[in-house]
């Protein structure tokens, strides 16, 4: 009965992966232009699409191989890469269609994938001991002050030097949150070896990972240089770090509520 339930989810998840991969297809065959062979922006845009893809069905299966309390976090990793897969799409066209580039939907993207990551966070934490609902809250503040920066940037509603300083006042709101303040704490106190070790590595990811963001803005528009290698630029650096952030970031979640299951399922 389980193996029979089992496979059936297995069938439907690839089928979920080949209809992403048909549509993007399909939407790729409705641009009025396609992809250049020199055009290095848009094969970022197209492979990321698809690893994206592939990292969904992944973590949506591997469930399956978890403890019930890590589930849910790879559920929440599994939307993450479902979301951006599908925005990829779209911001693909744009790019590729009309050499734009696609500010909104990538804000759009940030908009639901950021506070899903900050989720995956409390997640982590919640798994071991209880955790304050207020943590959450202000890692919530934290991101939608960075990201409203960022955006009233780039699609010009502010000067570009205000809103990044702005937009960095949430991040750093942000670090010091899982630095100093309760979750931190909250870290250092209660969590076994493995998980504070994630904890950590998903710091330094918000933190190193996470920076790779602000210097896509820099470099895109607070250079001065040529609209057009500046917005070269600015795709390339965020395309690769979304590929960290998103499907690296998936994949520690992945490797801790493994390890931890394992070894829970061995006591
Ligand atoms: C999956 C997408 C992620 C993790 C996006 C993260 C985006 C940021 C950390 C953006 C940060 C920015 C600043 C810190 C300064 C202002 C400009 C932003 C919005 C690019």
């Amino acid at each position: 009965m389980m193996a029979i339930y089992k496979r059936s989810i297995a069938a439907k998840l690839v089928g979920v992966g080949s209809a992403l991969a048909i549509w993007s297809s399909q939407a790729q065959a409705a641009a009025s232009s396609v992809l250049k062979p020199d055009d290095f922006v848009g094969i970022s845009f197209w492979l990321i699409s698809m690893a994206l893809i592939a990292s969904t069905v992944f973590f949506f299966l591997e469930r399956d191989r978890v403890a019930a309390k890590w589930k849910t976090s790879l559920t929440v990793s599994g939307l993450v890469t479902l979301i951006a897969a599908v925005h990829y799409f779209y911001m693909r066209d744009v790019w590729v269609s009309t050499g734009s580039t696609p500010t909104v939907f990538r804000y759009i993207d940030w908009l639901i994938t950021v506070p899903l990551l900050m989720i995956e966070f409390y997640l982590i934490l919640s798994a071991i001991t209880k955790v304050p609902a207020g943590v959450f809250w202000r890692l919530m503040i934290g991101t939608i002050v960075m990201l409203v920066g960022g955006y009233v940037g780039e699609a010009g509603y502010l000067s570009v030097w205000p809103a990044f300083i702005i937009g960095m006042a949430g991040w750093a709101y942000i670090l010091y949150e899982i630095f100093l303040g309760e979750a931190g704490k909250i870290n250092a106190q209660s969590a076994p070896p493995s998980v504070q070790s994630a904890f950590k590595t998903m710091r330094w990811i918000v933190t190193i990972g996470w920076a790779i963001y602000p210097v896509g803005y820099f470099f895109g528009y607070l250079t001065g240089s040529s609209p057009a290698s500046s917005m070269n630029a600015l795709n390339i650096i965020y395309n690769l770090a979304d590929v960290l952030n998103k499907i690296a970031f998936g994949l520690i979640i992945w490797q801790v509520a493994v390890t931890e299951s394992e070894s829970a399922a061995k006591h």
